[in-house]
């Protein structure tokens, strides 16, 4: 099965308060830039063949564009998780509503912290890390609740400072994933691209059919890549950027 056929997903437009959203970094965004960067975005995943549908912003919750962290979803349904950060609890229950009228099946994570960023799907099987946002407890439900939707989850370590799993990580082809250095040993089985030095960011990048969305400002990344796939679509990120984000936080894909 493929881990990057996608038909479908589910994008929130930021609201204004997206320039409050959690960072470790000094600078905020600007509203208009983050705006112009997420539409860019939207665009791009309806043309690498996605049907996308736009969440109305919510002003209460200045880190709710990133609609990948309070669900999971997959073809065969979708898991409600609990974002381990208190300014974004109530991001889960305020996407339940668009899970339910698309999936037959929404589980609930009921034990424990996960966010969907800390969630990697590979071809054979689905790794959770655990990070400052996803507890043991919240993974080791997670994986008993991809394994009711058919599917295998481990738990893996996040390197210590990195926001989520996929911060650092994601998936290139059936058999390639990208992954900063200290990453690259957790996948054994496959080829791994290792970031170039100071351009660790560039891991966060999507796989979506046929293209690649990654960001712009990685141009030594980009040539790694080339020839890969057919499509390679550089993003700018400078803004999101700014609020700890990357290219797969902004959609949630089935
Ligand atoms: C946060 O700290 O939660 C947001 N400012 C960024 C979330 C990025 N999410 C992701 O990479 N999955």
């Amino acid at each position: 099965m493929s881990a990057f056929a996608f038909e479908f997903a589910i994008v929130r437009t930021p609201a204004a308060s997206v320039v409050d959203g959690l960072r470790q970094g000094a600078e905020a965004p600007a509203y208009a830039g983050v705006l112009a960067e997420f539409q860019a975005y939207a665009a791009a995943l309806a043309e690498a063949g996605l049907a996308v549908e736009t969440l109305d912003p919510l002003d209460d919750f200045p880190d709710s564009v990133f609609v990948e962290d309070p669900a999971f979803v997959l073809a065969e349904g979708a898991i409600l998780l609990k974002p381990g950060t208190p300014t974004r609890m109530g991001e889960a229950e305020a996407i339940a509503p668009a899970l339910r009228r698309r999936f037959d099946r929404v589980l609930e994570l009921d034990e424990g912290f996960a966010d969907g960023g800390d969630i990697l799907v590979l071809p054979d099987e689905i790794l959770i890390g655990l990070s400052g946002r996803t507890d043991k407890l919240g993974a080791k439900r997670f994986c008993e609740l991809a394994r009711d939707l058919g599917r295998k989850a481990r738990i893996v370590e996040t390197p210590p400072g990195v926001l989520h799993l996929k911060t650092a990580c994601a998936l290139v082809g059936e058999a390639t994933v990208i992954a900063t250095p200290p990453l690259a040993g957790i996948f054994a089985r496959f080829e791994v691209i290792e970031t170039p030095a100071g351009e660790e960011r560039a891991a966060n990048l999507l796989r979506l059919n046929d293209t690649i969305l990654v960001g712009a400002d990685y141009p030594r990344t980009i040539e790694l890549l080339a020839g890969r796939v057919p499509t390679i679509v550089p993003l700018e990120v400078s803004e999101i950027r700014k609020i700890d984000a990357g290219l797969s936080c902004l959609s949630l894909r089935w």
